[in-house]
């Protein structure tokens, strides 16, 4: 029997496919469609101190090769999705979650982590270093040294299995440094990647999205070869106790496999489920099957990380 079930720090999933935060996980109603799925479990949309209302629309555009999107991350605050997750842990045979935040500033993340580790929680959580799309706040992650402070003083405090999604990198140094960063910490895992950050697509003569004058985030078929090569580059260099999870231009078996041999123990839909909805995680889920058996892979170990190199 094919299996595509995984484990991130010993929380099982009967599935390594998931959304993407961002992706159907605004509200309760998109989650429990994802819930209600063959997704392996959802993550939350990533939670603020208080609700946002994000940035003006037109702030999402599907394009040929994938999306745009300048969120501003509009989320319903981090207390609502915190008790979703707790309400759904105590019902028997729940999936296992991620629960996604961050706050505009060290404090306020420091705040919502405090809260979530006093509270009842004890799933996944995911920390959002890399949001590309609200005006004046740098991608956290591209900032080693900040990176490093935060992740210090939350190591502190936070003892619930915690991890980070990452914005793509670009040079090999900077594989070196985040690895030896991440290599610090007792991460569950990094998810690579966030969108590529600030693109620009132009209709006729017009961007397409109306914040930052049309920067966004790019999602989608764009981004499926710096994924991949985030993933591998991370599976490479951190301590294998440091999971990855794959993210970005996944709408496909074959791209779901992909990512799990370049080193992905999961693996998130973005893009192609905001197009597609979440009946995609059965299609995806039975193409991934029928590479596997082709192939002659019962799980996903037979094959993960074991990308071939040309002598
Ligand atoms: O809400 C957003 O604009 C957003 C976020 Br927080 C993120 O992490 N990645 C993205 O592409 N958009």
């Amino acid at each position: 029997m094919v299996s595509t079930a995984t484990q991130i720090a010993n929380f099982n999933f009967d599935n390594c496919l998931m959304n993407a935060a961002g992706v159907y996980c605004m509200t309760r109603e998109e989650l429990e469609q994802v819930e209600n799925s063959a997704a392996g479990s959802f993550v939350t949309k990533t939670g603020t101190l208080e609700a946002r209302a994000g940035n003006p629309e037109p702030r999402y555009v599907d394009t040929e090769l994938g999306s745009i999107n300048s969120m501003g991350l509009p989320n319903n605050g981090f207390e609502y999705y915190l008790d979703y997750v707790i309400e759904l842990q105590n019902q028997a045979d729940s999936k296992n979650h991620f629960l996604s935040l961050v706050g505009l500033s060290p404090a306020e993340t420091h705040i919502i982590l405090k809260k979530v580790q006093e509270s009842d929680y004890q799933g996944l959580v995911e920390l959002n270093l890399s949001c590309p799309n609200v005006p004046g706040k740098p991608q956290i992650a591209y900032d080693f040294e900040t990176t490093t402070e935060i992740l210090t003083e939350v190591f502190s405090y936070f003892t619930k299995p915690l991890g980070v999604k990452l914005p793509p990198y670009f040079d090999i140094v900077h594989f070196d440094q985040a690895a030896a960063v991440f290599n610090q910490f007792p991460l569950a895992f990094v998810n690579c990647v966030n969108s590529i950050g600030n693109g620009l697509v132009i209709n006729d003569e017009t961007v397409v999205i109306k914040p930052k004058n049309g920067f966004g985030g790019l999602g989608g078929d764009y981004i499926k070869p710096t994924a991949l090569a985030n993933v591998h580059a991370f599976y490479q260099r951190l301590n294998p106790s440091i999971q990855i999870i794959g993210t970005g231009g996944v709408k496909s078996g074959r791209d779901a496999f992909e990512h799990i041999l370049c080193g992905a123990s999961m693996v998130q839909i973005g893009t192609a489920l905001q197009q597609e909805g979440p009946a995609i995680f059965q299609r995806v889920t039975d193409e991934l099957k029928a590479i596997m058996t082709e192939k002659g892979y019962e799980s996903l170990e037979d094959f993960r990380g074991k990308l071939n190199y040309i002598d």
